[in-house]
């Protein structure tokens, strides 16, 4: 498939050149696609030259996790919403109002996913699309319909430039964009094979700034512009400016972070308003809860089959061993994670060495959240953040939550002593 082969690192080099004729020609068809519909009303590198960039905005604000939602109560009847928490934000000069433009564009999308999802099982919404994705998966009916609906709220942001979302080969940009141009990376549905039991399921998104080595102008060709969105998306998850994810549960919880602290909020559907329930979330450091697929047992490496048993042995823990949970949908288990402690693990095995979740919309945003909530996101090996992208569609191991369970983990896999 184009997006895995045609890595932005060969595209880079060598352009198009770097792809076979096939794919090259696959590659070619969305952009032309993407040209037809790409109208900008000017060129924006001069603005963005002339704007200091919005890393350096939030960078140069004071103290880290400072609370933004810290304000004396004054009635029983105050309520923060996201809106008026984007707005302190904004006042702080934490974000720009264009990041709040999007977040809220994203806040809306979720919002109508929620509403899907609730009303899946009696609005025929349940079962397959008779599709695959790029990824060769079967999509959901309820995959492609949160991707149109997350598509359209960003593009009426009017903020944003490139959107890559799991259910496309390649990233699109976003025709009609007035300023901002951010770059936005998501999983509008994911865990969606949980959706016909009713079970929890999520939305995963990243923003990034656009790199400045790769915007898009005008004049670009086809092949140009294409080359600059696939680029535009590929940034470390140390870029991430925001990363966030809306678990549909028994409630629909959006949990975010600006590089600021974590904060989380549960909508309430009788004013149509996500609500701040969660304020400032810290990860335990330690916690007894692990979360693996343990079917995949028998294809792991020695040193995983040996963390995982190490975990189950009650004399090595105080009498108690870890208790297993497993939903099998990210954001959920994520969530609990955080919530609760402990850790979270989708390996490499001996058929899938880099396990099965996504970097750029996946493992990034979920390592940014653990991380800014005091835990850690790692492949075994690395900190995920650190991980340049090769390709749209990556696929990286993953272990993230509590500090020290991430840390004992490592230690496994590289034989090294346990921490303290
Ligand atoms: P689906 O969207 O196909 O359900 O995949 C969900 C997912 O990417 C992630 O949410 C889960 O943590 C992981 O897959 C579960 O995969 P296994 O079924 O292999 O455990």
């Amino acid at each position: 498939m184009a997006a895995a082969l045609c890595s932005p690192v060969a595209l880079q080099r060598s352009g198009a050149a770097a792809c076979s004729s096939k794919q090259a020609s696959q590659f070619m068809a969305p952009a032309l696609r993407a040209a037809a519909a790409f109208t900008r009303a000017g060129s924006s590198a001069a603005v963005r030259a002339a704007a200091p960039s919005r890393r350096v905005l939030a960078q140069a604000v004071a103290a880290p996790a400072a609370a933004p939602a810290a304000t004396a109560t004054k009635s029983a009847y105050e309520l923060q919403t996201l809106t008026t928490w984007l707005l302190d934000l904004e006042k702080k000069a934490v974000i720009d109002n264009e990041l709040a433009a999007v977040i809220s564009s994203i806040a809306t999308a979720c919002k109508q996913i929620g509403s899907l999802v609730n009303r899946a099982g009696i609005s025929n919404l349940t079962g397959l699309a008779g599709q695959e994705n790029v990824q060769g998966e079967d999509q959901k009916k309820l995959d492609v319909i949160s991707n149109e609906v997350f598509g359209n709220c960003l593009r009426s942001s009017g903020r944003t430039g490139v959107i890559a979302s799991e259910e496309e080969d390649l990233p699109v940009a976003v025709e009609e964009t007035f300023s901002g141009e951010y770059v936005v990376v998501f999983d509008p549905l994911d865990g969606s094979s949980n959706i016909d039991a009713g079970i929890s399921v999520g939305s995963i998104f990243g923003i990034y700034e656009p790199s400045p080595e790769c915007s898009i102008e005008d004049m670009d060709d086809p092949e140009e512009m294409m080359k600059k969105c696939v680029l535009n998306v590929c940034q470390a998850g140390n870029e991430l400016l925001c990363a966030g994810y809306t678990l549909y549960s028994s409630a629909t919880i959006l949990v975010l972070t600006v590089g600021q602290g974590v904060y989380g909020f549960t909508f309430d559907p009788l004013i149509g308003e996500f609500i701040l329930s969660h304020p400032n979330i810290r990860i335990p450091d330690k916690g007894k809860i692990y979360s693996f697929n343990e079917g995949n047992y028998q294809l792991w490496t020695e040193e995983q089959k040996a963390y995982i048993d190490s975990l189950k042995h009650p004399e090595k823990w105080g009498g108690k061993p870890y208790s297993s949970r497993y939903i099998g949908s990210l954001v959920g288990d994520f969530h609990r994670t955080l919530l609760y402690g402990g850790i979270y693990g989708y390996p490499g095995d001996s058929k899938n060495t880099n396990g099965k979740l996504r970097l750029l919309y996946e493992c990034a945003p979920m390592s940014m959240i653990a991380e800014q909530a005091g835990g850690k996101g790692s492949t075994g090996f690395k900190r995920v953040l650190d991980i340049v992208p090769e390709a749209v569609h990556q696929r990286v191991p993953l272990f993230v939550g509590s500090p020290w369970e991430v840390d004992y983990l490592e230690s496994v896999l590289q034989g090294k002593p346990a921490p303290e």
